[in-house]
């Protein structure tokens, strides 16, 4: 069947009002960008003539501004889930202008097959090659691709020629069939491949093909700062401690880690660490570090679901693809952040927190208690499962006007029990096998920032009787006093002593 090479105009002619839409792409890698455009602008045509529309919108994870600030900034989303990081995406949930729900990214594909979420009506998808036989090859990043273009009605593909046909062959394309008695998922080494190089799908469903040369958002990291560059170095400490310890084996562990500056420093600091020996990486984000090391040979294979990576180090590799191309793998998130292959793979994880507690409970997506950061992502998926999982963050936000330890987090995403250790730059606390107190003491001696120390002490020390001494008259106070005065510092427990 000749495919149907058709504009962006024409493209967005096949989404209708209310209709489910699911997007291709994690992260801006693999994102659709000139349909989503189109379809923003046809939205706002919509509107200016009197009539609604608002599409649904299923996507990996978060997604370019060509996608959601476009959609978002014409008013065009119905609902949205599940991790997103753009300025207007976010402006527009918070004041709830349109419902957002956050999921763990493992869960979406699954929920979406259950019918949990409602139909997929039209799947808009990246690809680098698409054949006349139904054969999609994804260009940067896989996110939830096979599974809402097996359910949608139809299929809109984005055909991106930035990314070479050649890249075919990186990617490892499955969906696994459904309980009762699901399967189980036969990756038992980091480069196991358990599908195909491609998606494929009924080419009938394609109703149109749509060229483009646009390449991915860039956004680049920022130059190390002392903190950062401290948290890496404390990581990889840690981390050379217990090969030292034998907890974990002299071969290593394959790693994951989160997004963002502290995570790229991170694995740079684990690189430049000539303790740590080689190393594998299974993960959702692969981001530029980890190129880095792998043409060092210090990361040996990379298996995500998503190159995350700036535009200046996605042309180096697609320059040495035959270097790249036996050491990389990227799969669907349902593949990339599975708790089955995390827990059987023993994965050291390593994600960001946005607020701790003393106590060892994780904020990693509302501040303040309220507003939507960005979402949970994949570290809960990654957190409950790892071998050893560390949360890293500074010890302080806001020009130190805000501290990340807390008495009690405002909204809890990873609960002390799958928490094992916290990494700030001032330190490592290790958790495992400690009471809330000894956590609380070890967290406030270790991790938090000097200013904030002796009045978490106080803290403490209100005389709260029970396993856990939370004050629950008290334990919003940093953030209370932070609402009124723009600052966490000294707070007056005075009030609440005994
Ligand atoms: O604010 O942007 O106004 O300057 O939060 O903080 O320090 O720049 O850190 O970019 O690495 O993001 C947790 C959000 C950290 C991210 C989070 C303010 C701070 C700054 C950003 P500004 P930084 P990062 C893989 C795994 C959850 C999901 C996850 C995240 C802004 O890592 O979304 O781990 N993680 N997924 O000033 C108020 C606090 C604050 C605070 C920092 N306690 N209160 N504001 N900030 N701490 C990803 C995927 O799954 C795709």
């Amino acid at each position: 069947m000749a495919l149907n090479f058709i504009t962006a105009e024409e493209a967005a002619m096949f989404v209708n009002h209310d209709d489910n839409v699911g997007f291709s792409g994690f992260t801006p890698a693999g994102c659709p960008k000139v349909v989503s455009q189109a379809i923003a602008e046809r939205a706002i045509r919509e509107h200016e003539a009197g009539r609604p529309f608002q599409i649904g919108m299923f996507t990996g994870a978060s997604t370019g501004d060509r996608l959601d600030g476009a959609l978002a900034r014409a008013n065009a989303i119905k609902f949205r889930t599940p991790y997103q990081s753009n300025k207007d995406l976010r402006e527009l949930l918070n004041s709830r202008n349109t419902h957002y729900f956050d999921m763990h990214l493992s869960l979406l594909p699954q929920e979406l097959r259950y019918g949990f979420l409602g139909k997929v009506d039209v799947a808009i998808v990246e690809a680098a090659d698409v054949t006349e036989d139904g054969e999609i090859v994804p260009t940067a990043a896989v996110g939830i691709l096979p599974t809402i273009c097996r359910m949608a009605d139809r299929i809109i593909v984005e055909l991106n020629d930035k990314h070479p046909k050649e890249i075919r062959g990186i990617h490892d394309i499955a969906e696994p069939k459904d309980p009762p008695c699901r399967e189980a998922i036969a990756i038992y080494e980091v480069s196991d491949r358990v599908g195909l190089p491609y998606v494929k799908v009924d080419p009938k469903k394609i109703v149109g093909v749509v060229r483009t040369s646009e390449p991915n958002d860039d956004g680049g990291f920022a130059p190390l700062d002392d903190v950062t560059k401290s948290i890496g170095e404390n990581v990889a400490k840690f981390l050379v401690q217990e090969m030292k310890a034998g907890r974990i084996p002299a071969e290593f562990l394959p790693v994951q880690s989160g997004v963002g500056n502290v995570a790229n420093a991170v694995l740079g600091a684990m690189g430049d660490n000539p303790e740590i020996p080689k190393f594998q990486v299974y993960t959702e984000v692969i981001q530029d570090a980890v190129i880095g090391l792998m043409k060092k040979g210090k990361v040996t294979f990379a298996s995500g679901c998503s190159l995350s990576i700036s535009r200046e180090v996605i042309q180096d590799l697609y320059a040495n693809l035959s270097f790249f191309k036996d050491k990389l793998l990227l799969r669907p998130q349902e593949y990339s952040n599975h708790p089955e292959v995390i827990r059987r793979l023993g994965l050291i994880t390593i994600n960001t927190a946005l607020e701790a507690d003393i106590f060892g409970n994780i904020n990693s997506t509302h501040v303040l208690g309220t507003k939507m950061m960005n979402g949970i992502g994949g570290s809960g998926d990654f957190t409950r499962s790892g071998y050893i999982s560390i949360f890293t963050t500074p010890s302080t936000a806001k020009n130190g006007n805000i501290s990340a330890f807390v008495p009690m987090v405002s909204h809890m995403d990873h609960s002390e029990h799958s928490v094992k250790i916290i990494i700030s730059e001032y330190g490592i606390a290790d958790l495992r096998g400690k009471s809330p107190i000894q956590r609380a003491e070890c967290i406030i001696e270790n991790c938090v920032h000097p200013d904030y120390r002796e009045n978490l002490r106080e803290y403490l020390a209100l005389g709260v009787k029970g396993q856990t001494p939370q004050h629950l008259g008290a334990c919003f106070e940093y953030h209370k006093q932070f609402a009124e005065t723009g600052s966490m510092k000294n707070v007056d427990w005075s009030k609440f002593k005994k």
